[in-house]
């Protein structure tokens, strides 16, 4: 065992700020030991002699029996039935900040270190009490922005998302250990059934994982916001919107065609959702290398976004332009904006007819016309996704889905190499590859570092 497993860690659990109460959280072989030494119960209530019970007294510096730095509570867990598996004791004293850094640093001053942040969360995992999954639920749930979010974050606390992973892996490797005794015992080949494999394949590892892997778009949009790209021909009014939407502003607004260059992302909260908007580079021709550039991120955000508002100013007639950047983006959700209502213009039927059945939203950045209008439609596109998500469905993160990315090619290239009959070695490797990837969003593969990344997202205290 490293000496960093038998480390007595302590920090303060509770978020940073004055509070009605504050929690200092200690794990380690040491903790109880330390406690009877700051620890002065009020009665002959002992909290080491009654695990999980909470008792009343006072915290002290055990240098000056007559210093008492607060009245608090106290709870010993003893391992192993704590949430890191090992001794826990819990100080809950007043929750101002002074109060809770001098009672961490009388601990500090004894055989303890402070924790790093995710080390409760990750000792939870290194002694066994929750696989990979669980404990990054425990980061989701903290950082849950909706409620479907943290629903999705709560099931996979209760391993929703472990369970479905571990089922995968038990097909796959029942179906590899078929492979392998084939290998093994070469002339019994022949009993191999490989159409009843590839159909085991497509049904129990191939199905399940791109069922999952369809929940991509959800999980970014419940975890980090609705991605929205405004694009549109230079001039339009994109920047505009952006810093309508922030309320100040934020890019910068000419009537210089070619304005914004590069790509300006602000993330904004409209009513509760969370948006992140992303004022592009107008897209027109040109020969300038900058504004090319700026063009060519233009259309790759557009590939990245989870919803697209084309806008169009209805000063000018729809030309190549539109109907080119439209064509781009009708196969993902978007919205249609025609801005500059308030301005006289002859082009508006124009638009309307030739996007009759996308029923543009009639805008105006300088009036904020069809602000309700679009909106809702944007609220519309957040719903489809949070929907996407069934209630009691298990919610991958961005790490487990390009986990499952991984496994699914490696499933698909054994369903490829028993197609084309190019052997069952080959397709028993891409099996490996399947179960090692899976492996790793459980954690029962997994590298220190990968570990040491995950953990390192937590926060101080957890
Ligand atoms: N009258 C009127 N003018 C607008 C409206 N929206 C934007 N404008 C003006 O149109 C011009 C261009 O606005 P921007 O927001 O810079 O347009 P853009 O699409 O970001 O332009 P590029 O960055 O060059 O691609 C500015 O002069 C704005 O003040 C509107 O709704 N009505
Ligand atoms: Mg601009």
């Amino acid at each position: 065992m490293s000496k960093f497993d038998i480390d007595t860690i302590a920090a303060i659990s509770t978020p940073p700020g004055t509070g009605g109460v504050g929690i200092i959280k200690i794990s380690g072989p040491g903790a109880f030991l330390i406690i009877k030494k700051v620890f002065m119960p009020s009665s002959n209530k002992k909290p080491w002699q009654h695990p999980r019970r909470m008792c009343h007294g006072f915290f002290c510096n055990p240098d000056s029996s007559t210093d008492r730095i607060d009245e608090v509570l106290c709870v010993c867990m003893p391992c192993p039935s704590s949430y890191t598996g090992e001794d826990v004791a819990e100080i809950q004293s007043h929750g101002g900040v002074f109060v809770l850094n001098q009672i961490l640093d009388v601990l500090l001053t004894m055989d303890i270190r402070m924790a790093q942040p995710g080390e409760f969360s990750k000792r939870a995992f290194l002694n066994g009490r929750i696989d990979l999954t669980r404990a990054e639920a425990v980061i989701d749930i903290i950082n849950a922005s909706s409620k479907k979010a943290l629903s999705a974050a709560q099931l996979n606390l209760n391993g929703g998302l472990r369970d479905e992973i571990n089922r995968i892996i038990r097909d796959t490797t029942g179906i590899a250990a078929i492979f392998e005794a084939a290998i093994d015992f070469p002339e019994e080949m022949d009993e191999v059934d490989i159409d009843s494999i590839i159909s085991r394949i497509e049904s129990q590892i191939k199905a399940p994982l791109e069922k999952l892997f369809f929940l991509k778009k959800t999980s970014e949009v419940l975890r980090y916001g609705l991605k929205i790209v405004i694009a549109g021909r230079p001039n339009v009014g994109k920047s505009s919107l952006l810093n309508l939407f922030m309320g100040r502003d934020r890019a910068i607004v000419t009537d210089i065609p070619g304005t914004t260059r590069d790509i300006i992302a602000e993330t904004i909260n409209l009513e509760g959702l969370t948006l992140q908007l992303i004022d592009t580079a107008g897209i027109r021709d040109s020969n300038n290398k900058i504004e090319l550039a700026g063009i060519e991120l233009t259309y790759e955000m557009i590939d990245l976004s989870h919803l697209c508002i084309l806008m169009m100013d209805v000063t000018e007639p729809p030309g190549d332009d539109e109907r080119e950047l439209f064509l781009r983006i009708k196969n993902k959700p978007y919205i249609l904006l025609l801005n500059k209502i308030d301005l006289q213009s002859n082009y508006i039927d124009d638009y309307l007819k030739l996007f009759t059945k996308d029923r543009p939203v009639l805008f105006s950045t300088k009036t904020m016309a069809g602000f309700s209008e679009l909106s809702s439609k944007i609220k519309m596109a957040f719903d489809s996704y949070d929907h996407d998500c069934e209630d009691n469905q298990a919610l991958p993160n961005i790490r487990h889905l390009s986990l499952i990315e991984e496994a699914m090619d490696a499933g698909k290239a054994a369903l490829c190499t028993l197609k084309n009959n190019t052997g069952i070695e080959l397709a028993s490797d891409d099996l490996k590859h399947v179960l090692i990837s899976l492996g790793q969003i459980t954690g029962t593969i997994i590298s220190d570092d990968i570990l040491d990344r995950i953990f390192s997202d937590f926060c101080i205290g957890k």
